[in-house]
């Protein structure tokens, strides 16, 4: 997992070291020279009264002068900068979120007093720091979903074909149900075949009520249904699957918009998935502004060896990454959390 993005971030870090350094050197020994030049000075003035002074001379130079922090020129920082952006671009990074990250470093390595024998310490820290910036503000809580008073708490499950819609409900109707919450699923991906059946499965296993109608009706009678029978039943929750729709395809992405209208879901969970990158990332805008997305489930992030995706997609359209999938049972859906993903990326293998 992350495995790119780690390689990556080490690579990066390393490569900064070195032209640091190579900076800190060339201010070492201008340094030097400058501070020879001065002892010279006044070793000349004072030789003729007291050689013997030297000595203190030398040491008061030393002392008077405050102690150098290193200062590089922004365009020397942009320079070394530049391949960090490069390598974030790589890991199918946003480029926005390639920027922030960007800048973030910039000003840590501004202001960090520079002590050579702290720097590869001082630089990972900033990438750190950039990168945790992210994906906190990314991080979002569903505990107040879970402690709701609504009910029946209607979530509804929107994403391109193949994303892990289902698997996500079934995963996440295992969950509500580990919480002491009741379940009613909504079948109302009625476009491919197969998809009742898929659903019918799980739900048998998971033991939640399913609600279905035929193959090919209407998708918003399905979830208006469901609906009705969590509110007669007193059920906690209902989850509505929708079908997958690539986001450029206006008749399917109308319909969507329909089921929302009709199913006035309490929150709208965009599913995407983490193999698909930075196509991931313009997917979730896509749906959001048709039909607002309020939360992210990313999946597949078990087989995600970039990272670019998960660093990026709730930064981007500004909504929190509830889950992150990491596997196929239905416990290997786990809230995100920012830390966990800091861990994967920075800490030892
Ligand atoms: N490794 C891994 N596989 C996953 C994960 N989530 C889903 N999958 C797999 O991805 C495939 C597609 O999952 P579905 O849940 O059917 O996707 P969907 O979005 O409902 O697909 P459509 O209904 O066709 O739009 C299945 O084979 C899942 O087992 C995950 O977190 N990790
Ligand atoms: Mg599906």
């Amino acid at each position: 997992m992350f495995k790119f993005l780690k390689r990556s971030l080490k690579k990066i870090e390393e490569e900064i070291e070195e032209e640091i350094e190579k900076e800190l050197e060339k201010e070492i020994s201008e340094e030097r020279a400058e501070e020879e030049k001065e002892i010279e000075e006044k070793i000349e003035e004072e030789i003729k009264r007291v050689v013997e002074t030297r000595k203190e001379i030398v040491k008061s130079v030393k002392i008077e002068k405050p102690t150098k922090k290193i200062t590089i020129s922004d365009e020397k920082i942009d320079e070394i900068l530049w391949d960090l952006e490069m390598s974030l671009l790589e890991a199918d990074v946003a480029l926005s979120v390639a920027e922030s990250i960007k800048e973030h470093v910039k000003e840590e390595l501004k202001s960090l007093p520079l002590d050579k024998s702290k720097l590869s310490e001082n630089i990972r820290d900033a990438l750190k720091s950039a990168i945790s910036h992210i994906l906190k503000s990314s991080s979002g809580d569903f505990s107040r979903v879970i402690n709701t008073e609504k009910k029946p708490f209607v979530i509804m499950f929107v994403g391109v074909n193949g994303s892990g819609k289902t698997t996500a409900i079934a995963k996440l109707a295992h969950y509500l149900k580990k919480h002491g919450k009741s379940v009613v699923i909504a079948a109302a991906d009625t476009f491919r075949a197969g998809a009742i059946e898929q659903l019918e499965e799980h739900a048998k296993r998971l033991d939640v009520k399913l609600i279905k109608h035929g193959f090919g009706a209407d998708p918003a009678a399905v979830a208006y249904d469901a609906i009705e029978h969590a509110k007669a039943k007193h059920k906690d929750f209902v989850l509505i699957d929708t079908a997958g729709r690539m986001q450029t395809n206006v008749n399917l992405m109308d319909e969507m918009a329909k089921i929302k209208r009709v199913a006035k879901p309490d929150l709208v969970i965009f599913v995407g998935d983490a193999l698909a990158g930075n196509d991931a990332v313009e997917q979730a805008k896509k749906f959001d502004e048709v039909v607002g997305v309020d939360g992210i489930i990313l999946t597949k992030v078990d087989a995600d060896a970039k990272g670019g995706s998960a660093l990026s997609i709730a930064y981007t359209i500004g909504k929190p990454l509830l889950f992150i999938g990491v596997g196929q049972g239905y416990d290997d859906q786990i809230p995100f959390d920012p830390d966990w993903m800091i861990e994967k990326i920075f800490g030892e293998d």
